[in-house]
């Protein structure tokens, strides 16, 4: 299967992560949604990453639909509990930390697409609003479990969209995780782990065309 965007897309790193710890492989097609813009769109009409093309040609966008794939179709190892209490928690932090996501690609597309003077500094403010009122909520889930998974006994699909999406936020909007001390002590053991070492790329900046200068 091919795995098509970068890794300083948090929503290609889980994926990344997540095929690799349920024991797949891939090949990898480091394409950036600015530069490789129509090349990603033969694949996707959105010109989104992740893309997951599966070895019959079929092509899966959308991480959560792909982790949804991985899950029911092709699971070679549990990434979230079945049913119960700790799964509804791993959605819980999931949908936290997803909205986080984009509340924070929504202010860097403003950054983007806007130059400074241009701005909307409402839409920034309600977006800032937004991401540190989330992570408020990761820092008092990973308060509570100190020391442990998020859910879990073990690294769930949980601690990876946390640690992957928390990193996003920090090197992209950017702002500093030590405000949220649970939550980046959290973070910072995901990060140690080999393989979010090997899905890491530091956060570009990119220029599509079209956006004002
Ligand atoms: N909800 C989507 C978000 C995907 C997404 O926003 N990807 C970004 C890369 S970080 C992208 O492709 N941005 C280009 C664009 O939306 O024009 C997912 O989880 O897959």
């Amino acid at each position: 299967m091919i795995l098509i965007g970068l890794f300083d897309s948090p929503f290609t790193r889980r994926v990344a992560i997540a095929l690799t710890l349920a024991g797949h492989t891939f090949e990898h097609r480091a394409w950036s949604v600015g530069a490789d813009f129509d090349r990603i769109r033969e694949y996707s009409p959105l010109g989104r990453v992740p893309v997951l093309v599966l070895d019959d040609g079929e092509v899966l966008t959308e991480s959560s639909s792909i982790l949804d794939w991985l899950e029911h179709e092709a699971p070679h190892a549990a990434l979230l509990p079945p049913a119960g209490p700790r799964r509804r928690e791993a959605m819980r932090l999931i949908g936290l930390v997803s909205g986080a996501a984009d509340r924070g690609v929504a202010m860097v597309l403003e950054r983007i697409f806007h130059p400074e003077h241009a701005r909307s500094k409402a839409l920034l403010a309600r977006g800032a609003v937004q991401v540190e009122g989330a992570l408020d909520a990761l820092d008092a889930a990973c308060t509570a479990r100190a020391g442990q998974w998020l859910v879990s006994d073990t690294m769930t699909l949980a601690d990876i969209t946390v640690a992957s999406y928390a990193t996003y936020l920090q090197d992209a909007v950017p702002l500093d995780l030590a405000r949220w001390p649970a939550l980046a002590a959290h973070v910072a053991r995901c990060e140690a782990l080999d393989v979010f070492k090997r899905y890491y790329a530091p956060f570009y900046l990119p220029q599509p065309k079209g956006a004002e200068t």
